[in-house]
């Protein structure tokens, strides 16, 4: 299904005299806002295969009709995304929930929507029918080399696919872990996980970037193997310059100090990419910016103030991902929310004055720092990003729009509803 013309010329029409009068009001008091605008319209958000279709808890899964039933669909849905918002102008593909049959195909179908391949990912935490050896018990990390080897074959590839869809990135989350104290020999499995990397990245193009991921716990409970960001940046640091580490918003234990992270990160040279979601108790994967918007803008301030200091182009200098799971809104509508989320976190950390936040800092002055903070985050960037979207020839109001033309009926009517989504 494509977005047609005309009804999104008409939506824009219908909503020009309202969103120029709220543009005005927010541009005066801006003076770089055109700077900012043209920004915006420069940023996009990859959007990962598996987030389209409806996520389950452990619990049970609550399909919600329509889904897309293969890649091509799953193209499709990100084209309508794309259409809508100008904004998620790539896919990142999971292997083997979406091994393309015909690369070359699919490339061109992507690109007729405008869509070019983000990082690819390789699963090693699920067992494949006819599979050689199970992951049972971890995969990169396992005490067994023939279940490392069939691990480090599989991420292999997972490169080659990448290479022929036009991806430039490996994701290399591992759910490799333990349950119970004395199950793992902590130094052996990290040890076994860097022996397995290094042959990974023996295979990596000399242009793509191998994203190393963390996680606290989930699916075990008691260690994991790459826990957290200093793990992750050891194995970084040990694997090479084109290794890198990857920070999930939902992959760190309670409170957290992303914001930090993301700083020495960046001031190592060493952050990647991102994965964006929120959560209130663990890896929840709901909307960006749903839960604590102000810890994004916080980030996206670390963001803007470090990737600056490196001389790194925003749009382009990382990994840019959203990472979710929907199991009660309509993915679609939800994956154009975190989208709205981060521009709007971006906007708002554009708008930081930096030199007025140095000199504060030099004077210690507590009240200035948090006043020139708060001040950038309370204000209503909304129709900044509109603007951006509405010059990139999106939708003013891509949730209304997609709303209004009832798309999920249609998708619906196209793809049954019984049509399920390959994932978790
Ligand atoms: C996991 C990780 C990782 C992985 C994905 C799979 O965040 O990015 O690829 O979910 O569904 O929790
Ligand atoms: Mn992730
Ligand atoms: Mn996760």
């Amino acid at each position: 299904m494509k977005l047609d013309k005309q009804s999104l010329e008409q939506h824009n029409e219908k909503l020009a005299a309202k969103h120029r009068r709220a543009l005005t009001y927010v541009a005066e008091d801006i003076a770089h806002a055109e700077d900012v605008i043209s920004k915006l319209e420069r940023f996009q958000i990859a959007i990962p295969s598996w987030a389209l279709g409806t996520g389950g808890t452990r619990f049970g899964r609550f399909s919600g009709k329509g889904e897309p039933g293969s890649l091509e669909q799953k193209i499709e849905d990100v084209g309508l995304l794309h259409a809508l918002n100008r904004s998620s102008g790539a896919i990142s593909l999971h292997i083997p929930w979406d091994i393309p049959q015909d690369a070359a195909k699919i490339k061109t179908l992507a690109a007729s929507y405008g869509l070019v391949f983000d990082a690819v990912n390789s699963n090693t935490f699920q067992d494949q029918p006819g599979q050689a050896h199970s992951y049972k018990f971890g995969s990169l990390h396992h005490v067994d080399p023939n279940v490392r080897r069939q691990a480090v074959a599989h991420n292999i590839e997972v490169i080659n696919h990448g290479v022929a869809l036009g991806s430039k990135a490996l994701t290399v989350w591992l759910a490799d872990g333990s349950s119970f104290p004395g199950q793992l020999n902590f130094r052996e499995a990290f040890q076994n996980t860097l022996e397995s990397l290094k042959e990974i990245y023996a295979h990596l193009p000399e242009d793509w970037k191998l994203f190393v991921e963390y996680k606290a716990f989930e699916p075990f409970f008691y260690s994991t193997t790459i826990g957290d960001w200093g793990q992750s940046l050891l194995l970084a640091n040990k694997l090479g310059p084109q290794a890198y580490t990857l920070v999930d918003l939902g992959h760190h234990l309670p409170n957290a100090n992303i914001e930090q992270i993301v700083s020495l990160l960046l001031m190592e040279g060493k952050l990647g990419g991102f994965h964006f979601n929120d959560s209130k108790y663990a890896d929840d994967d709901l909307t960006a910016g749903s839960i604590k918007p102000y810890q994004l803008f916080l980030i996206f301030n670390e963001l803007v103030e470090g990737m600056d200091a490196r001389g790194l182009d925003h749009a382009t200098g990382l990994g840019w991902m959203i990472d979710a799971s929907h199991n009660l809104k309509d993915p679609l509508v939800d994956l154009l929310q975190s989208v709205e989320a981060i521009k709007i976190a971006y906007a708002q950390a554009l708008l930081v004055d930096r030199v007025a936040l140095k000199e504060a800092q030099r004077n210690n002055d507590v009240v200035r720092a948090q006043e020139i903070l708060q001040h950038a985050f309370r204000t209503d960037v909304r129709p900044l990003v509109a603007e951006a979207r509405l010059r990139q020839g999106a939708a003013l109001d891509p949730v209304g729009l997609f709303r209004a033309l009832d798309m999920r009926a249609k998708l619906i009517d196209e793809r049954g509803s019984a049509s399920v989504a390959t994932g978790l």
